[in-house]
């Protein structure tokens, strides 16, 4: 009886392990892309303090990812990444319990980011993109003229175009998943095609063009874009209205436009997910759903330029945003995007030989 009464005491005074989680966050998401405030409001409003780690290439992110042991709660694959992650075992199912604000997201978007996670059940959307062309208008005019085809990928996959480009600077990401394919597309091939001759087709045209590329890298252009240092950018969306608004800010008459070419282009989202050997879950849900707040995600579109997917947060998107078609593109637009293709091994091992000869312009 006595014991009894005891393991009674115990089990009165033991915490949860919920409560028992220290007030801690560690999030790993990419560069320029949460509101400069987002963070301090979170810590504030609950008290977990935060450690923030940025990183611009989904290969780094699927790397630490696959090796383990991160340390981190949050991390923000893009959905084809997040797949084969998820296969992987990398990733802990979400306690939508936890996580109210759902309510807020598009079940349209949510259905299609299931095309990647069936369910939704380890993702949430927190931004989607696409990737386009930023380019400088008045440094592309000076040399391909006012009729410059900026709204076609011609703009720099025909090596005429790109080797009168070359002086003042053109700049591919660093993303073999996306540049390969954009090239593949442009030749009239299937962007998602697996094939081991499309994709060397299109590692073939980008191979010609390497002469007249400065560099590969997915974060320095936005602000190369901005101070005039590169004239035309293969980029992510919200990242080239990024370098649209420093510039502007900027006043050195240096006018940025993105264009998500004629013949289409990738369309991504980027999720939110919990690393299955996260120590800190309820955080991390706790963060996820203040993410998914409508004014917080809203201010976060604001300040990123990146279209999300919480129909609650649109009343507070502004109007410049949400009527801007690089951002939220029209339906017509929408029909010409290809949605990122989940690569097995064997495409993947293709595509990483492809890309560093590529790079390496041998
Ligand atoms: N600066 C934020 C960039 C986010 C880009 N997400 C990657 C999309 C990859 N397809």
């Amino acid at each position: 009886m006595k014991k009894l009464v005891s393991l009674a005491v115990m089990a009165a005074f033991m915490v949860s392990p919920a409560a028992a989680e220290e007030k801690v966050l560690h999030v790993y998401n990419w560069s320029d892309y949460v509101a400069e405030d987002t963070i301090k409001k979170f810590e504030e409003k609950t008290g977990i303090k935060v450690t923030y780690d940025v990183y611009d290439s989904n290969e780094v992110l699927e790397a630490k990812m696959l090796a383990g042991s991160s340390g981190y709660d949050v991390v923000v694959p893009t959905s084809d990444f997040m797949q084969r992650q998820i296969a992987a075992g990398v990733y802990a199912k979400l306690d939508k319990s936890k996580l109210p604000n759902l309510k807020n997201m598009d079940p349209d978007l949510m259905k299609a980011a299931a095309n990647y996670d069936p369910g939704n059940e380890h993702g949430i959307i927190y931004m989607w993109g696409t990737t386009g062309i930023g380019y400088n208008v008045k440094a592309v005019a000076k040399r391909l003229g006012d009729k410059a085809p900026t709204d076609s990928w011609s703009l720099i996959f025909d090596p005429a175009n790109a080797a009168k480009l070359k002086d003042c600077g053109i700049s591919f990401l660093d993303a073999p998943t996306e540049m390969i394919p954009a090239a593949m597309n442009y030749l009239g091939l299937d962007p998602r095609s697996t094939k081991k001759a499309d994709l060397e087709k299109g590692a073939e045209l980008l191979t010609k063009i390497r002469p007249f590329v400065r560099y590969f890298h997915s974060s320095q252009y936005i602000s190369d874009l901005a101070n005039g240092d590169v004239c035309v950018s293969v980029g992510w969306s919200g990242d080239v209205f990024q370098a649209r608004d420093r510039a502007d800010e900027a006043k050195k008459g240096v006018e940025i436009g993105y264009s998500i070419p004629n013949e289409g282009a990738l369309q991504w989202f980027d999720m939110l997910t919990i690393p299955a050997d996260s120590r800190h879950k309820d955080n991390a849900h706790a963060f996820i759903n203040f993410l998914m707040d409508a004014h917080i995600t809203a201010n976060n579109t604001n300040y990123v330029w990146y279209a999300n997917a919480n129909k609650a947060s649109m009343p507070f998107v502004e109007q410049e945003i949400k009527d801007d078609p690089g951002i939220f593109p029209p339906k017509e637009v929408l029909a010409k995007l290809w949605g990122s293709k989940v690569y097995n091994k064997k495409t993947d091992r293709i595509i990483t030989r492809l890309w560093t000869k590529i790079k390496t312009g041998k």
